[in-house]
């Protein structure tokens, strides 16, 4: 079995909102940042990465967040990815209740558009680390990847999903500049 506890020949897709299989517990500060964040749940499923993901808000409801740290650090989920717009605190909520790894993804809602959320999520007191990404969809996306490559550490099969998922984003430029070098009448590249 690999670290993940699926076995590296298991080809059965990943049972995704089960707490005690998941990898990384995403939480989202309302069930409006879902939008953003379907983009994280579409890099953690390329890459066969199991995942839970709840609303839960530190300011909204503190209690639940610390419950579901407790509760999903005792079930082995070893990445916490934390989405919130506006005065995004709850990374740092979170972070400060566990040593396991947290990203925050900042998300854009009026009328500042994602530089509130940016900064309350980067700007961590030095001590307490958050793992910021890019604002919205970049940031979504790039946080599934980025908890990939944490487990990966310790995951030779995840690892090699993580390289091939590198090389099909390579052969996909290739082909994009030759059918932009095809479209503009250019030969193909020498
Ligand atoms: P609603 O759409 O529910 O009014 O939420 C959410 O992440 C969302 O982007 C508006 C925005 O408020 C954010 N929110 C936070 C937190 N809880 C909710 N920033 C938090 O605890 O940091």
């Amino acid at each position: 079995m690999s670290s993940t506890g699926r076995s590296g020949t298991d080809t059965t897709p990943t049972a995704n909102g089960d707490l005690n299989t998941a990898q990384v517990m995403i939480l989202m500060g309302s069930d409006s940042d879902l939008p953003r964040m379907r983009q994280c749940l579409t890099s953690l499923e390329a890459l066969d990465v199991a995942y839970d993901i709840r609303v839960a808000s530190a300011h909204r409801t503190p209690a639940r967040v610390l419950d579901i740290i407790q509760r999903a650090e005792a079930a082995g989920v070893q990445v916490f990815i934390c989405a919130a717009g506006g005065a995004a605190h709850l990374a740092g909520a979170v972070a400060a209740h566990t040593t396991l790894p947290v990203i925050g993804v900042p998300l854009a809602v009026p009328p500042l558009d994602g530089v509130d959320a940016l900064y309350a999520t980067v700007q961590m007191p030095p001590g307490m680390p958050v793992a910021t990404v890019a604002v919205g969809d970049f940031g979504a996306h790039n946080a599934g990847l980025l908890a990939a490559q944490i487990l990966a550490v310790g995951d030779a099969d995840l690892r090699a999903r993580v390289k091939a998922h590198r090389e099909a984003m390579r052969t996909k430029v290739l082909s994009k500049n030759a059918k932009m070098r095809a479209e503009l009448g250019l030969p193909p590249e020498a």
